[in-house]
Formats: C-alpha cells, structure tokens, sequence
C-alpha cells in the first residue's frame, strides 16, 4: 500500500485528518476542513506541483534527505539567480518548521497508549538491548527521534544499519515476537457483531520486495492465528526478486514449519527473476490463488482479531463488490500502533491516494461500524476471485509502484456513491453462481469495512527504487489515457506535464482500452458525477502556467508564505508561479486543488485604497466583497470586472492600479478563451 496518513482521530474526519502517504505525516500536513467533507494537504499540492524532476511526492516518505535533494537540484540549476535561491531557501525553512510541528505532534500522540506485549512467543536468538546509558551516534537519524533512548552504540549502529535498508525499525521486530498482541481499535459495536457461518473461502495473497524476515513472519503468523482455520484456504507469497539472502534459506525453514504446524493451509510460493513492480505482482499472485476470495495485501502488515469475517460477509453479500479494511499505521521507528479512524480512499488528479470522509448519508446513520463506499481502494484490498477476474484483475503494463489502485477503483466503480455500503445479505450465497456473464459491465463498487483492521508500517522510505516520481507519472498517465477521456488532461495538469509530449512512453494501453470496450464500462463523466463528485473536473479551466508581465518581463508569484500578498518576481516557471485561469475569470496563483471541498487562491482586487492584489480563499474573498474576476485574453491586459482596475507591475512591484495598457502572457493554452 502506498497512501499517505490517513486520519487518525474520529476528529479527523469531522473536521480533521492526519496523513497522506498516501502522503507522508512528515509532508502532508492535514488541515482541519470543516463539514466533514475532506481532508487536504496543502502542501503536498506545492511538493508536487513544485517539482519539475526529481521530487516524487507521496509515499510513505516524504523525508527531510529527499527534499533537500531535490531542492538542491534545483538550485544548482539555478545558479544564477541568487534571489530565486533565496525565496526557495525561505520555503525550506518553512518546510522545516513544518517538520517540527509534525514531530511534536507525534510525540504527543506516542506518550499516549503503550501496547502491552505479552511474553509468549518471544523470538528465542536475540536479547532484548542492554541498557546503558550512552550518547546518540546518529542524532539527525528520524529512526532516532523517538526511540533507542538506551542502546548501547553498537546496536545503535546495527539498527541504523538495518533502518536504512529497510525503512522501518528491523533492530526492533527482531526483538518483539512474532505474535505480539496489536490494541483492539475497532468501534466497540463491531464487538457485537456476528458473521454468517457459510463464509467463502480465503486465499491470503502477500506480495514483497526485499522485506525484512522478521516482518514477514510476524505477518504469516497474524495471518495464521487471526484467521478461522475453516475459510483460510492458502497463503500465496510473492517474492517480486528481492534479493536479501535471508529471504531464502531462512523463510523456507519458517514456511516449512508452519506447513507442518498448519496442515490444513496451502502455503503457494512465487517468485519473480526480475522486479515487475506492484501491480504485476498483485495479479501474479491472484494468479496462483484458488479459494473463493482473494485478500491482496502487503506484507508489512500484521492482521487484528476478526479482520477476515467482516470483509467475507461483505462478499458473501455481493460478490461484485471490492472491499478494503481500515489500516491502522505502525510506526516505522517503535513499531507502535497507531489507530486510524475509518475514511473513504481516495485520489486527487495526480493519483495520489488520500483519506477522505466518506459522503453526508453515511454520517447520519452515526455508525462507524458500517461499510462505507470509497471512490478508490489504496492498494491493499479484497474480492471475489472470479469476480476480480472478470473485471481485469489490475493493469499489468504498470511498471513499479502507483496508479493501479485507483486503476481497480474506476474499474469496478458502476454504481453512485450513495454513501452506504451494501447490507451484508444473511444467507443468499452467490459466490458460486455462475460467474460467466454473458455481458459484463464495469460492475462493482469499492467499499471501507470498518470492523475488519489491519496494521500497516508506514515505511520511511520504500526499497522499489530511489525515485517513485517518473513510474507514478507514467502509471497515471496511463489511467489517464484508458479511462478517463475527455478529462485524461488534468492528469498532465496535475503533474505540470505538456498535454502533448510530455516524455513519458506510457507502454502499450491497447490490451486495457479492449477490455474496457468489452466490459461495456460506463464513461469517466459518469464516474466524476455519479461516483466522485467531489472531484473538481476542472473542466472550464482555459490556460495555465507561469504568467509573465510583457512590459516588465516578470512573472506573478504567490509572495511569501503564510501571507496574502502576491509580488512580482523573475520568471522561473515553479510552483509558486504557476497559475490557472477559469473560464468563470478566477485566476488561481500557486497552485490549483483537486478537490471542491478545498478551496483555491483566487487572485484578488481587495477593493480599497491599498493598491496591493490579494491572495485569498476564493469563498472567503466573495463573501467580504473583494473582486476575484478577471478580463484576460492571451497577451492583454488583466482587468477586474468588479473595480475595472488593472493587475500591472511598476517599478518591479506588483500593483493593482488605473489600467495603463499593460499586458500579460500565460505560458499554456487549454482551450481558446
Ligand atoms: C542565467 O542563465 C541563463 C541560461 O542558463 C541565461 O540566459 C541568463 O542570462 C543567466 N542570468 C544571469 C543573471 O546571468
Ligand atoms: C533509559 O535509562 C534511564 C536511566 O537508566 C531510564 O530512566 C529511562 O527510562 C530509560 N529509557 C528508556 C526508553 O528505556
Ligand atoms: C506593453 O507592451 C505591449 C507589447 O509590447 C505594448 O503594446 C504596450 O504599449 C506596452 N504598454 C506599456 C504601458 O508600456
Ligand atoms: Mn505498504
């Protein structure tokens, strides 16, 4: 699974949520949203717009290392321009605080519960660290920041070591034992449910690359012991070629035992020569698997108590539907877990997944046992086997890491979001009618179960590969070109990519296009009115880019940060320039949002004296009067319908004043305006 923090208080989702990893906790600073609609991340949006090349936004990583790295690639690209240096080393600082700010929280929220570990089932070959008191040999290490208080400095090396290999805390898992119980963070009314008998069959799908041993077996034990013996069928492991030797010998041996232990579970391995990426390995082991419903799950996981029968009924009930349980996150440094309250799983136009409350009917039956219907699925997630195969599995030409889950969820979304999840039927089994439709749609639904949960590591940083920003890319633009027709450019929007050459050989799509056509699936429109409206289709956008001032030849620039005063500044064609311009005459600075629940920046005459434009939530500035419309046509002037005064420049500052003819030229064209 790739997404970011997702929320971790029921007050994430009234108004509030922690994470994206699908953006990192460290990044992704959530910010309150009032309505219970939605969770965003500023400045995630500016990580990803910000950067051209190198940064790769999302994951389960955005860390200090990698931001520095790519600001300092761009800042030796733009040597010469010390003062564009300067504005982005004042947005490092900024990112820094916000670094703070996040480890303050997190440290709040660790001196909070401790999980009690029970002695049983240690694993026997290591003792537990020695303590004694010695000084920090890697005090800017974040394995660091919240743990190994008392290692002596050779364990600190060790488990430094291993940390950065992994991206999460092996030093440590090889001490817990492998059976540790996990805190029951479930709703307390899923305690009272009960679950048909007659459940179908379960084949537990674990895919890897290069996972640690110790984490790998602590899965298959959760797995193992979590799951009644009578619907666990098999365990599938998929080795996607990792290459650490441990994953050998040492795996067989448990593999083996636990056969011995286990007779009645299938234990399948497969592995790959050579690294496919996620979602082949996905369906590779969809391949090799045989009962009735597949659990496709990452192998940094362990599974709570009862995660297997709440997620079966929902299948039993429907056999068309896609289901995901609710992850818990467990620290990449102590290992704890950390309770995430239950969200829809969603996306923005750059396909990063984010948490998002589910719609305003599921709220007011003010049950968080309930399944809610997602527009999405994180990566993580459970079907019918046969239903799975029907619709196409996952889109194998994806390469490494990203895109294919939201891939599944448009796929099998044809049905409104209605908000409610299907009520599990009592008895009516159809997993075992016969599943050969004459004519099959893009049938199917997504949903979050909240009473099945699983706890997922937020890793640090992941081992597919140093960059995951050109695979994400190529594997949106991929989503973009099989299903999401007329608005297949916003994708490109969302990364800052030309809509024409935009470098990237996305593969061949004509397999997946076939598909669609013969599933008979329903238009991507139909989808973003139906499915997920809360996506903003951004269809009246009409031109967009850095938006220079001919006659000063400067650019508009949002200003400093927190602040409401844009300036003008040499062009640099960034982030922070970048602007978009709508039909209606709002013109955004900075940035555009995904989502209607988040606001943009409009660009502002703040009608008064003060002969400074404004930057302003766009709601915000209605409501207090200020003109957020503009007259612009390419290469003319920029003039407020509200006051008829101009957006110029004088004396290398930004001004809005009597319209003396200066004129303005954006750098991309959408569509004639
Ligand atoms: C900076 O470099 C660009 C080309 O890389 C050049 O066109 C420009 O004149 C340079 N600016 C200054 C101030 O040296
Ligand atoms: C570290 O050692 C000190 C003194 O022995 C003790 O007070 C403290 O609780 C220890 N910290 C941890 C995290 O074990
Ligand atoms: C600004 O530049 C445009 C195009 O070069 C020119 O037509 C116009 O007269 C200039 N306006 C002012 C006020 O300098
Ligand atoms: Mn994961």
């Amino acid at each position: 699974m790739r997404c970011p923090a997702p929320p971790r208080s029921v007050a994430a989702l009234v108004g509030q949520c922690a994470y994206v990893s699908m953006r990192a906790l460290w990044f992704k600073r959530p910010l309150v949203v009032l309505g219970g609609v939605g969770i965003f991340f500023y400045f995630g949006f500016f990580l990803n717009r910000g950067s051209v090349t190198s940064w790769t936004g999302g994951g389960e990583t955005h860390e200090a290392v990698r931001m520095s790295r790519s600001f300092s690639d761009l800042e030796a690209s733009l040597s010469n321009l010390t003062n564009i240096i300067r504005a982005f080393e004042k947005k490092q600082d900024a990112i820094q605080k916000m670094v703070e700010d996040n480890r303050e929280r997190r440290a709040a929220e660790l001196g909070q519960k401790q999980n009690k570990q029970p002695e049983a089932d240690a694993q026997e070959e290591k003792k537990p660290p020695k303590d004694s008191k010695s000084s920090k040999v890697f005090p800017n290490s974040p394995l660091f920041k919240q743990w190994g208080e008392n290692l002596s400095e050779d364990d600190q090396r060790e488990a430094q070591d291993l940390f950065e290999k992994y991206g999460y805390n092996v030093f440590l898992s090889d001490r817990l034992p492998l059976n540790r119980a996990l805190p029951d963070t479930r709703d307390s009314r899923c305690l009272k449910k009960s679950y048909p008998k007659d459940l179908p069959s379960l084949s537990v799908v674990l895919i890897y690359l290069n996972e640690a041993l110790s984490i790998l077996k602590r899965a298959l034990r959760s797995i193992i012991d979590r799951t009644p013996k009578d619907l666990l069928k098999e365990i599938v492991m998929v080795d996607d070629n990792s290459n650490n030797e441990n994953l050998k010998g040492d795996l067989d041996s448990y593999v083996k035992m636990l056969e011995q232990q286990h007779p009645t579970v299938r234990f399948v391995r497969v592995r790959h020569t050579e690294q496919r990426g996620l979602a082949y390995a996905r369906a590779s082991g969809w391949r090799a698997s045989s009962a009735d419903v597949v659990a496709i799950l990452d192998a940094h996981i362990e599974v709570h108590d009862m995660w297997a029968e709440p997620l079966l009924t929902q299948i039993k009930g429907d056999r068309t539907v896609v289901v995901s349980p609710v992850f818990d996150r467990v620290n990449f440094d102590d290992l704890r877990v950390i309770r995430y309250e239950p969200a829809a799983h969603a996306f923005d136009w750059a396909l990063w997944c984010m948490y998002e409350g589910f719609t305003p009917d599921y709220y007011k039956l003010k049950d968080g046992s309930l399944p809610g219907k997602s527009p999405s699925v994180m990566g993580i997630f459970v079907a019918e086997r046969k239903f799975l195969g029907e619709v196409g599995v996952l889109d194998e030409g994806m390469r490494v890491y990203g895109g294919e889950n939201v891939e599944l969820g448009i796929r099998v979304s044809d049905r409104p979001l209605s908000g409610l999840g299907s009520k599990p039927f009592a008895c009516a089994v159809n997993h075992d009618v016969d599943p050969t439709p004459k004519v099959w749609t893009c049938g199917g639904s997504v949903e979050v179960v909240p009473c099945s949960k699983i706890a997922h590591i937020e890793r640090y940083h992941k081992p597919y590969m140093r960059d995951l920003g050109p695979a994400m890319k190529r594997n949106a633009l991929r989503v973009a070109e099989v299903w999401m027709d007329e608005y297949k450019h916003n994708v490109n929007l969302a990364w800052n990519l030309p809509f024409e050459n935009h470098g990237f050989d996305i593969g061949d799509v004509s397999e997946r296009k076939k598909l669609r056509e013969k599933l008979k699936c329903k238009p991507f429109k139909w989808y973003l009115e139906n499915v997920y409206p809360k996506l903003d289709p951004w269809d009246d956008l009409v031109a967009y880019g850095g938006l220079k001032n001919i006659n000063a030849s400067m650019c508009i620039d949002q200003g400093p940060q927190p602040g409401h005063t844009p300036i003008a500044y040499p062009c640099y064609y960034y982030g922070p320039q970048i602007t978009y311009y709508r039909k209606s005459g709002e013109l955004y600075v900075g940035g555009i949002k995904s989502h209607k629940y988040n606001d943009n920046r409009c660009l502002t005459d703040v009608n008064n004296k003060d002969t400074e434009p404004g930057l302003y939530p766009c709601k915000e500035a209605m409501q207090k009067g200020m003109g957020i419309y503009w007259d612009f046509t390419q290469g003319k002037t920029i003039k407020n319908r509200q006051t008829n005064r101009c957006l110029e420049i004088k004396n290398k500052k930004l001004l809005i004043q009597e319209c003396s003819g200066q004129v303005w030229e954006i750098q991309n064209l959408i569509k004639p305006f």
